[in-house]
């Protein structure tokens, strides 16, 4: 959305939350992306629906209980493949989604991660699957038996419906690292059918073959295929990488306590309330304002609304994935911090995840812009030898670098409880000197606060 951070959602950055009984309009301004885009809602947990990751009970609730009480979020009851969760569960299996498939045929299947907490492996039973697309831009084309995919992520992959007449499960369930006794997961599986068309065994007497998908564990499994994505990088889809970067960016991504509070007791590590940083700041909402029109208005006298701190680098250098790290590590600061980006920076970031509380992996998503991903590993980044293995020939265009676009952006983990407990910075890129390098003026319905 180039030059139009109006309608970019999360509420407090770059609006206030549109309140009951009243609407806002939103321009989404399509400009370099090809693809599959996800449109969510991005206020607590609203974006929890059918679709993705399925509670029963209300919602609200959920997150009301887990901000109150200062711990995980309870797990979802059920995953769900277009908004149903499958014969795995007792429950609905008259409506399980059917996708009707011809043989012979190729199908493209958008695939959203829709869930709030948790990655996914997705795959259909003897079929292979070709990714050609992630987050709006294309891919080298890549087959695999299953996909990873992160909250929030999309992939547009390619269906060869080539194999015998009848039914097959497609299939869905969490990825995680996190030790399960330690935090608890949904285990569930979630399958839709796909049905070939013509004749073929009655659905009543065969039960549809399962797609084998890794453990729930297997982090190789699930980093396979980030190692794989290349751009197309050719004459119709060149790749435009800055290699003159203007700003270098460190940031520790890090799961953290703070006190509980008024007193009380927490149901988090130490009776402490579970937390998240980025650099060590955990992000606060700013209250009844949003940044974008305190920036816009020039409405920010003694930083009311928001500070210009944020830092480049961590306030502290550690074995950021030891183990036994010490617990003085483990508070962060609390704050709402922007980084001021002139217009045309060139950005290179590095996302350093730490082991703080045992760690977790972070769908990190920006927004407004896609970056380039050059390189990718475990363990602590080297600046001597990893930028040796950057791929600068056809990296995937995700989401850092350009920052060609003016506005506020927010920057966040995209497991929600991750960023309501604080892993999200904001930038503000300033505006060029040329008349189409400036920020659009805001649409008049600008919801209040
Ligand atoms: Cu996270």
């Amino acid at each position: 959305m180039p030059r139009y951070p109006w309608s970019d959602g999360p509420e407090y950055i770059t609006q206030c939350p549109i309140q009951p009984g009243h609407k806002f309009s939103q321009k989404v301004i399509i400009s370099e992306e090809e693809g599959t885009l996800w449109w969510h809602a991005h206020s607590d947990y609203s974006r929890a629906t059918v679709h993705g990751e399925w509670w029963k009970q209300d919602i609200v609730q959920v997150f009301n209980d887990f901000r109150t009480n200062g711990g995980d979020p309870v797990p979802s009851d059920a995953y769900t493949i277009n908004g149903q969760p499958g014969d795995l569960y007792p429950c609905s299996n008259t409506e399980t989604t059917k996708f009707k498939v011809k043989h012979g045929k190729t199908y493209l299947l958008r695939i959203i991660n829709a869930a709030l907490e948790d990655i996914l492996f997705f795959g259909i039973a003897n079929h292979k699957l070709t990714i050609v697309g992630s987050d709006g831009s294309y891919l080298k084309p890549i087959q695999v038996d299953y996909i990873t995919i992160s909250p929030g992520q999309t992939m547009t992959v390619l269906l060869k419906a080539n194999q015998p007449l009848g039914q097959y499960y497609m299939a869905a369930k969490a990825y995680t690292s996190v030790d399960p006794n330690f935090v608890q997961f949904n285990p569930t599986t979630t399958t839709a059918i796909l049905q070939y068309e013509g004749n073929h065994i009655p659905i009543t007497s065969s039960t549809p073959s399962l797609p084998s998908l890794p453990s729930f564990n297997d982090t190789n499994a699930s980093t396979n295929l980030i190692r794989q994505f290349k751009s197309l990088s050719n004459d119709d889809h060149p790749i435009d990488l800055p290699l003159n970067i203007t700003t270098s960016l460190f940031y520790t991504t890090s799961i953290n306590t703070l006190p509980c509070g008024n007193g009380s007791t927490c149901v988090g590590p130490n009776q402490n309330r579970l937390s998240t940083s980025i650099n060590n700041v955990s992000f606060r909402m700013p209250p009844r304002s949003n940044i974008l029109e305190a920036y816009y208005n020039n409405d920010n006298y003694n930083e009311s609304v928001y500070g210009e701190k944020f830092p480049d680098v961590p306030p502290l250098r550690f074995n950021f994935t030891g183990n036994d790290l010490p617990s003085f590590l483990l508070t962060p600061s609390v704050g709402t911090e922007v980084k001021v980006l002139e217009y045309g920076s060139t950005v290179e970031m590095v996302l350093q995840g730490t082991n703080l509380l045992g760690g977790a992996e972070h769908p990190i998503h920006l927004h407004g812009h896609s970056f380039y991903v050059v390189g990718w590993g475990f363990g602590n980044f080297d600046e001597d030898k990893d930028p040796l293995n950057y791929n600068l020939v056809d990296p995937p265009y995700q989401n850092t670098v350009v920052v060609p676009k003016n506005g506020v952006w927010f920057m966040h983990c995209h497991f929600e409880r991750h960023v309501t407990w604080g892993m999200a910075m904001t930038f503000i890129v300033k505006n060029g000197n040329n008349a189409d390098e400036k920020m659009l003026p805001p649409p008049p319905d600008m919801p209040k606060c």
